[in-house]
């Protein structure tokens, strides 16, 4: 190995020391947000270990939920959690209260687990609003007002995708040294995509502008080639090759669920935020996703989410569904 190489090798950048660095830009900063994604990131290498030893599905949800609100909940710096697993919020006792809130999915895609698909942790991370007693109002904030938002997947390696609102940056486990190591700076999805991904079981339930899109994608008029689909049925899975390859993931609305399925707070939000801070677009089929307001923590939302053109095309097709209304 060249000596370059070599020092690059040897220069680890940990997700630890990346958000020391982070923080340093901002001198008021007292070190609560690296204190907070530190034990979020243990609660992700707890998950990684127990998923890798193969334990059932059951256990395995409940263990991860359990995992991060007590992680959680124990750096001192959380007021509100909002978990799928949990169907109300859990609001931290005042003498172990900060001022972050965090929406998360312990395991999305855990139907998966037993057939050794690739799944994963979804987090959002809000501030609440002022100093005040912590309300449900300081989670029904829109994406936009996120602090921060990534996922960790558990596939063949674990990897850690974070964003602090300046770009996204991609970290993988070293089991090793028991660390996430700086793997993906920057990344960036690329403009267009060959690749769409959605349920397809679920078309004859469609709207038009779903239908349209779908079938533009198969058969293009414009004498593009046709797209490839890849559907994982794992949003993190699916999520994560849409950001690295391009292209578009999609779970419309449909008539048996005008709302889609996938809940606005801890699997919406960060991914649309990941999405928009790696040059992507996020659309819920009528608006920007993160501009979303939630009124109930387990609301759920059609979301179309990936390369910016894509995702022009899902507008212009509601645009003109609109239209004709
Ligand atoms: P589970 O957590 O119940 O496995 O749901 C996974 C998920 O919420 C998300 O990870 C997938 O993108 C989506 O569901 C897949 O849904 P379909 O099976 O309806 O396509």
């Amino acid at each position: 190995m060249d000596h370059a190489a070599d020092a690059h090798r040897t220069d680890l950048m940990t997700i630890t020391r990346y958000v020391l660095n982070e923080q340093s830009k901002y001198p008021e900063s007292r070190g609560d947000f690296s204190i907070l994604l530190n034990h979020i990131v243990l609660g992700c290498k707890f998950v990684c270990s127990v998923v890798n030893k193969g334990e059932e599905q059951k256990k395995l949800d409940v263990l991860s939920n359990e995992v991060f609100v007590k992680a959680l909940v124990s750096s001192g710096r959380t007021c509100i959690l909002v978990s799928e697993e949990d169907e109300e919020a859990t609001f931290v006792e005042p003498s172990r209260r900060g001022r972050y809130c965090v929406v998360f999915d312990p395991l999305d895609g855990s139907s998966n687990i037993d057939c050794g698909v690739s799944i994963g942790t979804i987090f959002g991370i809000y501030m609440v609003k002022d100093d005040h007693e912590p309300t449900l109002d300081d989670v029904l904030q829109p994406g936009k007002n996120m602090l921060a938002a990534g996922y960790c997947m558990y596939g063949s390696s674990c990897t850690f995708v974070l964003s602090t609102g300046t770009g996204v940056n991609g970290f993988t486990l070293d089991p090793s040294l028991g660390e996430f190591i700086l793997t993906h700076p920057d990344i960036k999805i690329p403009k267009k995509g060959k690749i769409y991904s959605v349920n397809e079981g679920n078309a004859k339930n469609w709207d038009g502008p779903t239908a349209k899109y779908v079938e533009k994608c198969k058969y293009p008029q414009d004498g593009s080639s046709a797209k490839s689909l890849r559907y994982i049925g794992s949003m993190v899975a699916d999520v994560h090759r849409t950001l690295l390859y391009g292209g578009i993931f999609l779970y419309p609305a449909d008539k048996k669920s005008p709302n889609g399925k996938l809940r606005v707070l801890y699997e919406v939000f960060p991914m649309s935020f990941l999405m928009e801070q790696a040059g992507g677009q996020a659309f819920t089929g009528k608006q920007r996703a993160l501009d979303l307001v939630p009124t109930k923590i387990h609301e759920r939302s059609p979301v179309f989410l990936g390369s910016y053109d894509e995702v022009e095309e899902i507008k212009a097709l509601y645009a003109a569904e609109e239209k004709k209304a």
